[in-house]
C-alpha cells in the first residue's frame, strides 16, 4: 500500500510536472506568435526607389549627339539635264531634320547619280554603279539603329527582280555599302522558280532571302543575315532549310518581299 501510495505520489508528481510542462510549453508556444510578425518585410517597397538608376538615360543621349554641320558641298539644285528623277525622304545625317535623297539620270559618261540634300541645303552627289537599266530612290531607314538612316535605292533590275543598294552618309559624303569588297546588291522579286527578298531585322541585321523550287511544292531556302559594320555588310549567319506546300505556304509566299520599316519599292 505504501508502495502504491508512493507510486501514486510519483504519478501525481509526474502529472504535476507534465501539467507545468504543458503550461510552460503552451505559454512559450503562445509567445511564439509575435515572431510571426515579419510583416515589416513589406517595407521592401522602399527598394522600388532603385528607379533612379534608370536616370542613366542621359548618357545614351550624349552618344547620339547631332553631327557637326557639313559645309561646302555643291549647289543643291539638280543639273539642268537631269532626267528620270526620283526623290525620297530620310534623315541621312541623323540630326532629326528631314533630308532628301535624289536619284537621277545625267546621260553619258556617268548615267546615274545619287544625291543627298540635307535639311539646311548641304548637298553631296555620287555616281551610282548600276546593275541594270534604271536606278530609283527608295528612301531612308535606320537599319542598325544608330540614329542615322541609311539611304536605300534600286540600282537596276534583273529578269524578275529589282536590285537594292545602300549608301551611308559618312564624313559629309555618300559612301556605297559593300559586301566582300564589292558593292552590296540584294535582289527582291519572284519568278516561278526563284524568289528573293530583303528584310531589315529588329536586331539591326539585314536578312537576304533566296528561295528556289523545281516543282512548286518543295522549296529550298537560304537566309543570310548580315551585320552592318561601318560601310560594309559582314555575314553573321546563314541558314538553309527545305519548305513544303501547303504547310509552309506563309513562309514561302513571304520570301520575295522587301521589308524595311515603311519603305516601299518604287
Ligand atoms: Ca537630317
Ligand atoms: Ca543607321
Amino acid at each position: 500500500m505504501r508502495a502504491l501510495r508512493g507510486s501514486v505520489g510519483v504519478v501525481a508528481l509526474w502529472l504535476l510536472l507534465v501539467a507545468c510542462g504543458q503550461a510552460e510549453s503552451e505559454d512559450t508556444t503562445t509567445t511564439m506568435a509575435p515572431v510571426t510578425t515579419p510583416a515589416p518585410t513589406t517595407t521592401l517597397a522602399a527598394t522600388t526607389t532603385l528607379a533612379p538608376t534608370t536616370t542613366a538615360a542621359p548618357t545614351t543621349t550624349a552618344t547620339t549627339a547631332p553631327p557637326p554641320p557639313c559645309v561646302g558641298g555643291i549647289p543643291p539644285g539638280l543639273p539642268p539635264g537631269a532626267v528620270s528623277v526620283t526623290v525620297a525622304p530620310g534623315d541621312f545625317d541623323g540630326d532629326a531634320a528631314g533630308d532628301q535623297l535624289f536619284v537621277y539620270g545625267a546621260g553619258l559618261p556617268d548615267p546615274w547619280h545619287a544625291r543627298v540634300v540635307l535639311s539646311y541645303g548641304y548637298a553631296a552627289d555620287v555616281v551610282i554603279e548600276t546593275d541594270g537599266m534604271v536606278a530609283r530612290a527608295i528612301g531612308g531607314y535606320d537599319l542598325d539603329g544608330d540614329g542615322v538612316e541609311e539611304a536605300f535605292l534600286t540600282t537596276g533590275s534583273g529578269a524578275y527582280a529589282q536590285l537594292i543598294g545602300l549608301y551611308r552618309f559618312v564624313g559629309c559624303n555618300l559612301v556605297r555599302v559593300t559586301l566582300g569588297g564589292q558593292r552590296a546588291v540584294f535582289a527582291v522579286g519572284a519568278s516561278v522558280g526563284n524568289q528573293a527578298g530583303v528584310e531589315c531585322l529588329a536586331d539591326g541585321r539585314l536578312a537576304a532571302i533566296t528561295q528556289s523550287t523545281a516543282d512548286g511544292v518543295t522549296y529550298e531556302r537560304t537566309v543570310d543575315r548580315y551585320d552592318l559594320v561601318a560601310a560594309a555588310f559582314v555575314l553573321d549567319e546563314s541558314d538553309a532549310d527545305v519548305l513544303t506546300r501547303p504547310g509552309d505556304d506563309a513562309v514561302i509566299d513571304a520570301a520575295a518581299r522587301f521589308q524595311c520599316g515603311g519603305l516601299t519599292l518604287p
